[in-house]
């Protein structure tokens, strides 16, 4: 069995700031369209005009947010932890409209090792050995689908995946507040 190891952000050392902040310039006519982002992102709106706003998430969104209607000058800030599609709009003025499409955080290999998982593609159990105690680990398809969260508090994990079909998947490690994807791909 090969054993694969990626790559693993310490989110502990650098708390959120390794996360981005978006923003969003707010005003009657503002038609930002789909921003899409990554787990953790955080959004910032900025009131940019001399009218009245709110930022409210509409029918259909993953998360529901209100920034109620605020002034003027001022600017409203929310963190996106959860996958989906969150179209939103101004209560004031709602032509004003958007969508904030959150996905799973992107692997990358460069950074510091702190845990392996194999095998990758998987047949049936996929293992996560980390540094550190994994608190929960969620499985996604590749829509973003959340399909299993699990509570595992150890450092060994085991999850069976072959009850789902071939493809590939996303597998978040959420170990305090670190959090990673892994792409697994499912034979
Ligand atoms: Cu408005």
């Amino acid at each position: 069995m090969k054993k694969f190891t990626l790559a693993f952000f310490l989110l502990s050392a650098f708390a959120l700031t390794a996360q981005t902040t978006h923003n969003i310039n707010w005003f009657v006519g503002a038609t930002p369209g789909t921003l899409a982002i990554e787990q953790g992102d955080t959004v910032n709106w900025i009131w940019t005009d001399a009218a009245p706003h709110s930022v409210t998430s509409d029918a259909g969104a993953t998360d529901t947010f209100d920034s109620t209607i605020l002034p003027a000058g001022s600017d409203y800030s929310r963190v996106f932890n959860d996958v989906g599609t969150n179209p939103y709009l101004c209560l004031v003025h709602p032509s004003m409209v958007g969508t904030i499409e959150v996905n799973v955080l992107s692997v990358d290999e460069n950074e510091t090792l702190a845990f392996s998982f194999y095998p990758n593609p998987v047949i049936d159990y996929l293992n996560i050995d980390s540094v550190e105690v994994i608190d929960t680990i969620q499985l996604y398809d590749i829509s973003g689908k959340l399909l299993m969260d699990a509570p595992i508090n150890n450092k060994k994990a085991t999850v069976y995946l072959g009850v789902f079909k071939s493809g590939v998947y996303f597998v978040t490690v959420q170990s305090g507040d670190s959090k990673r994807s892994l792409r697994v791909i499912l034979e």
